[in-house]
């Protein structure tokens, strides 16, 4: 007799049961349903991030580390267990090496800037890549400019991909810091990090990840990259704006000097001489955000709840249907064909230009992104001023792609 099949226990994906979380997504926009495609600039809320907001304001406000009294001190705890939460979102070693952010545009800034005043000098490099954000772009300038060290630049193939041995012929013994991106916010491109920090490693070099449009689709696990810093946004991750997160390593954070100065971030003050608090606290100085830092908390609980497992794997199969469906569109091009991608697709279509279709879909109730979307290098790179960008979540559905095709062709037909 056969062995009777295994039965599978785990529930399906439910993306409609998805879709009833998040509050914003069941509205209009010029009278049609709204279809919400712009992820990758900032995804939407679930009620358990407002309510824990609400929640947060209503009933346990007070400012954090400071106060012996009730509130204080409850304030203090679910403050604290969220650094715990995010510690272990990305598997870091130790709870003292997650510090807390404006985003991932201020993570980068403390770490150029900490980073670089301690270990760039005169005739350093530092290696950046052509497909970066802005954000991790012009931090680095400003370091380079500041010590007279050298910006390069790892060049980027026609599919959008980090050229890898041009990478390895840049990297040297001027080079202090590499500073990539761990997948592209405008051609969805991962990038094989893994194998970039291990090639800096055997330099002794530092890696830093910019991993604003990784953490929202994919497990992390920065001790298994063996990644020096990784920077994060909550709000692209279905958390509140204005909070984000530096990871890095303790030997290198033990080493840095603080980034800002004020309370929180002190051991003693005389007028003569401050000594620094312990990490994490060395690089948070002021009173920080602390109710969105406990709702970003709710929201890494929710993505839990969903797995990222589930999200990574209906996202593929949300962008494989979309690339295919896009792609039926004559003169509609795609920029941004690498074969390692997250759901983030850019494209052109005919000689229109991307405003033009923007607007269009906006019409129609449809959320796209248009323009250079920060990588004004990489669009010089495809010799291009911008591109409309989809950039799909796991609560958008096929029926949105269909909606966004029909989009395109009228847009295309109004425009031609
Ligand atoms: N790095 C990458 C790769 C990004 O995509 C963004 C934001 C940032 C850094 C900056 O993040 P912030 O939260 O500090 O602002 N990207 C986008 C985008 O693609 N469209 O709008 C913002």
């Amino acid at each position: 007799m056969n062995e009777p099949e295994a039965i599978a226990t785990i529930a399906p994906f439910d993306v409609q049961k998805v879709r009833n979380d998040f509050p914003i997504l069941n509205q209009k926009v010029h009278e049609q349903p709204l279809v919400y495609l712009d992820n990758a600039a900032s995804s939407q809320k679930p009620k358990a991030v407002i309510e824990a907001l609400e929640k947060y304001y209503t009933a346990q406000h007070s400012n954090v580390h400071r106060g012996v009294h009730y509130l204080s001190s409850r304030a203090t705890e679910s403050f604290e267990n969220v650094r715990g939460k995010a510690q272990r979102l990305i598997n870091a070693k130790h709870a003292h090496e997650i510090i807390f952010t404006r985003g991932t545009t201020e993570a980068v800034n403390l770490v150029a800037s900490s980073f670089g005043k301690k270990f760039i000098s005169e005739g350093d490099e530092v290696l950046i890549s052509e497909m970066e954000h802005h954000s991790n772009i012009v931090p680095w300038q400003i370091v380079c400019e500041d010590k007279g060290a050298k910006l390069k630049v790892i060049p980027v193939n026609d599919a959008g991909e980090l050229i890898f041995e041009a990478f390895e012929k840049l990297l040297s013994e001027k080079t202090k810091i590499v500073a990539v991106n761990h997948v592209s916010n405008t051609l969805g491109t991962i990038n094989p990090v893994k194998k970039i920090i291990e090639k800096a490693h055997e330099f002794n070099v530092p890696v830093l990840l910019d991993a604003a449009q990784a953490v929202p689709h994919m497990k992390t696990d920065v001790q298994d990259l063996n990644a020096d810093f990784y920077c994060f946004s909550s709000h692209k991750m279905y958390g509140p704006t204005g909070i984000g997160i530096l990871y890095g390593k303790e030997k290198w954070l033990e080493e840095m000097p603080p980034y800002q100065g004020g309370g929180e971030m002190i051991e003693t003050v005389t007028f003569e001489k401050t000594t620094y608090n312990d990490l994490p606290y060395k690089f948070e100085a002021g009173t920080p955000n602390i109710a969105d830092v406990i709702a970003f908390g709710a929201a890494i609980d929710y993505l839990d709840s969903i797995g990222y497992e589930d999200i990574s794997a209906y996202e593929k199969e949300l962008l494989e249907y979309a690339t295919e469906q896009l792609l039926n569109i004559n003169g509609l091009r795609i920029i941004g064909t690498a074969e390692n991608k997250a759901s983030v697709i850019s494209f052109l279509m005919d000689e229109i230009h991307p405003y033009d279709i923007g607007t269009i879909l906006d019409q129609l109730g449809i959320a796209v992104r248009t323009g250079h979307h920060c990588t004004e290098p990489l669009m010089n790179r495809f010799g291009i001023s911008g591109t409309v960008r989809a950039s799909f979540a796991f609560y958008n559905t096929k029926e949105e792609v269909d909606v966004l095709v029909k989009g395109l062709l009228k847009a295309k037909e109004m425009l031609s």
